[in-house]
Parts: C-alpha cells; structure tokens; sequence
C-alpha cells in the first residue's frame, strides 16, 4: 500500500488524447524534488501557478506553461503532485511524459492516481467511484448526481445507517454478558423496532442508489416486430434524425441500428433490429439472428405492430419466443392510419404514429415509467456493486429478525450487515475488488 512517506513517482497525460489548447500531465509520489528540478530548474512554492520552460536533459526546452506544485498531504492524492501545463499537442505532451519517466516517474496505471487518494484517505471508495462516474456522465443530470456522490451525499447515507446498525449492536452485545436477561432487556430498548427503522431506512437508501444506478448506466430497449411495422421510423422519430434506413420495402433494416438518446437525463440506448419473419435471403437470416442476440441483452423490448392489423399470430409467435423475464411494451404503430387514440394508456399498449409523431410523448413517459424513474432530485450516482450490498445488508437484517430469539445469532447477523455497507466506502474490500473498480478508470485520473 502507497503511504505519503514512500509512494514511487507515476506520471500520466490527464487530458484527453488527441489536439487541445492546452494539455496536462499529472504526476504523483513522495519527494517529486528531483523530478521538478530535472523539469524546471528552481524549487516552486506550494499551490502557486508559475510559468515555467519545461527543460530536456541537456537544458534545452520542450515546451514552456504552467506548473503547480501541491504538497502532500494537502492534494488530490495526498501525496506530492506536480501538475505541467503545456500545449495541448500529442507529440509534446509524449516528450514532456517521457522526460518524466526519464526523471524517475513511471506510467501511471488506469485509475492510480484515484486509488492512491482512497489509500491516502482522501476519498471514500463510493466518492473514488464517483470521479470516474462524474467524467463518464452520459447525461447532465447524470452530471450533477456523480457531483452529489463526491461530495459525499452516499457515503454519509451509508455511514447513517453504519452508525444506527453500531449503535443497536453495542445494546445486543450488552445483553450478550447477561444471558438471562437477553430476550427482554431487547424487548425493552425496542431492537425489533429500531432493526424495522433500519430496513426502511435501507430501503429509502436503495430506492434513491437504484435511480442513480439508472442515470449511470442508462438502459438498453429494443424495437422488434414483423417488417414494415415501422420500426426504423420509431427510431428516427425518437432519435430526432434519419438514423435509419426507412423504407416500404419489407426486410428494409439488415443490421442492428444503436442510437443513444436522453429521457429526463436517463441514456436509453435504443436498438433497431431486422424485422423477424422466416426467410431465404442469407443476408436477412443474419440480421434476424443479430436480432435475437440483441433481445437477449436488453432491458425492456417495444414490440411494434400495424394498427391496421392488430396483434397478428405472427406476433404471438414473437412474443412466445421472448425471455420469459423481458418486459414487453406493445407499440400500435400508424395510427394516423387508423384514427385510434394514441397514446392511450391500457396496461403494456401504446399508441403512436412515428410518421406524425402523435403518442411519442406518451411512450417516452411509459419508457420511464417501465424502468422505475421518478426524476432525478436528490439522487446521488450509484452503481450495481452498491445496489448489490444494500440488498445483502437487508437480507442480513431479515435474518436477524428471524433469529430475534437467538441473541447471539441476531448480534452475528447484525456484524454481517454492518460488514456489507462497509464495503460501499470501501473501510471492508479486498484488493481484488479495488483491482477491478480502479482498473476500469481513465489513465490519468
Ligand atoms: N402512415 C404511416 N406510415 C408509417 C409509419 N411508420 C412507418 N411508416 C411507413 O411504413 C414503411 C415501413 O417503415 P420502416 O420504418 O422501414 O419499417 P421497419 O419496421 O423498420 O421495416 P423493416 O426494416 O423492413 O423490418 C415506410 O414506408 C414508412 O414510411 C406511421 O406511423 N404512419
Ligand atoms: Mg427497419
């Protein structure tokens, strides 16, 4: 484990790849004294912009910009950074890394420079998590929520029901010394009561992480159905721009066709596919089959159908194929055809006209609807691993409860608990599992 007193230099370009006006590179470590010297030639003070010309081996200038210094443990990562702005130009920010490395840095790895800040104490895992989120946001309300986990909003919910859980398991303990008084002594504090007020309090907790899941990963819809049905055109109509081949040729879309578009903030990735129907054209099969592997991986299937038909026994056959556990909406298409009412609310039906556009409203809110949204106030990101640990601590809860009569099994469950919600923060997760979480961060954060 890096500490401030022995972290070896690493050093990475923190801006994006490619041309900008000005370009970073960040490195980190204890006693950065030789590597700012071989750099720039003078001591810098603390936390002060100095211009400065960035200096080769043998003096001479790579490029010139800014340089701030941070002393540890007062910066990111608790250690010495040094920041370099220079030109933002890939072959000069390549010069002045390499000329790093020369000084005694070495390539920083994906996701180090958040991982020493969370070995260094400076963040919580939950907060380390929400730096990659905040730079990965798809949307501005998914945005402002990874703001809202760095600062701390998720940790302090986890840490609230920690300390109610600490403090109802010093009172279990307690009664531990004196076994034959147990039972009643519980009764007396109300532990059933207060273990009630935990799992509601888990449950707020796990409805708020599970739309903050959904503003980070968004969800995955596809469009299915016979050809014809109008199928690209719903996806056009909801993308805002001919994405799509449309066309009144049955057997029109081949491959499948993603388009990322934005509800309320939630990124919904939707998929346009070959419409299903048995035919000989190899080209068509292969498309009929990507078709079916993108069902496979989706949240929620739009099964679309002509109003002028109906639900036809081609589509109950669709429908019978479907995975048992994907939930279907059924979309009659063409409405402006038929005069019927779009957007009409029966359970699981909408009605739209992709060409008029009639009824989109209505299906973008019955989108929302199916996946659990309720706006994004108050909500903080969250990932799977947390939504993951919140459902073990309550199911450790719900153990407790059963074993109330068994103080020491109800304590035993009470640790577990307590144990799960740690891992949010990260004050109880292995290596691997850091492993894993930084691993997946941008080179340079
Ligand atoms: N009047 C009307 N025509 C529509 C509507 N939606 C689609 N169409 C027409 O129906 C035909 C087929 O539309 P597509 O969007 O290509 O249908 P598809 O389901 O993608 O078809 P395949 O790719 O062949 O599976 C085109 O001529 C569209 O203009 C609608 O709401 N109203
Ligand atoms: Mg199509």
């Amino acid at each position: 484990m890096p500490s401030v007193a022995t972290a070896p230099p690493i050093a990475a370009i923190a801006t994006a790849p490619g041309r900008g006006g000005v370009g970073v590179i960040r490195i980190s470590g204890s006693r950065l004294e030789a590597i700012v010297e071989g750099l720039i030639g003078r001591p810098l003070s603390p936390r002060h912009a100095h211009f400065a010309r960035f200096r080769a081996a043998d003096t001479s200038a790579i490029d010139e910009g800014l340089a701030i210094f941070f002393p540890g443990p007062n910066s990111f990562t608790g250690e010495d950074v040094l920041e370099i702005q220079g030109h933002g130009g890939p072959v000069v920010l390549g010069m002045l890394l390499r000329r790093c490395i020369e000084l005694g840095a070495r390539h920083a790895e994906p996701g180090e420079f958040s991982k020493r800040a969370f070995l260094n104490g400076k963040l919580d895992l939950a907060q380390a998590e929400a730096v990659a989120d905040l730079i990965d946001a798809q949307s501005e309300a998914a945005a402002r929520s990874a703001l809202k986990s760095l600062d701390g909003a998720f940790s302090l919910e986890v840490r609230a029901l920690v300390d109610a859980l600490i403090h109802l398991r010093m009172l279990v303990e307690a009664t531990l010394d004196f076994p034959e008084e147990d039972i009643d002594f519980l009764e007396a504090a109300d532990a059933r009561g207060q273990l009630c007020e935990l799992q509601a309090q888990l449950a707020r907790v796990l409805a708020t992480a599970t739309q903050g899941k959904l503003l980070r990963e968004g969800m995955h819809v596809v469009l299915i159905g016979q050809p014809n049905v109008g199928k690209s055109s719903l996806m056009n109509a909801l993308a805002g721009e001919e994405v799509a081949i449309v066309t009144d040729i049955a057997g029109t879309t081949r491959d499948t066709v993603r388009e990322l578009i934005q509800l309320e903030g939630v990124p919904v990735h939707v998929i346009d596919t070959a419409g299903l129907r048995a035919t000989d054209d190899v080209v068509e099969r292969i498309g009929i089959e990507r078709t079916w592997a993108a069902i496979a991986k989706a949240d929620l299937a739009l099964l679309l159908v002509d109003s002028r038909e109906g639900v036809t026994q081609h589509d109950l056959d669709i429908l019978g194929r479907l995975p048992r556990e994907l939930p279907v909406l059924r979309v009659f298409n063409k409405v402006d055809l038929t005069g019927d009412v779009p957007g009409d609310v029966a359970r699981d039906v909408v009605h739209v006209s992709a060409k008029t556009g009639e009824g989109l409203d209505a299906l973008r809110q019955r989108l929302l609807h199916q996946v659990g949204w309720h706006g994004d106030d108050g909500v903080f990101i969250a990932r799977e691993r947390h939504l993951d640990a919140i459902r073990r601590a309550s199911a450790h809860l719900d153990q407790a409860l059963a074993a109330y009569q068994q103080v020491e099994l109800f304590a035993e469950e009470l640790r577990l608990a307590q144990n799960v919600l740690n891992e949010i923060t990260g004050e109880f997760t292995s290596d691997d599992l850091l492993g894993v979480i930084f691993s997946k961060f941008c080179i340079g954060k």
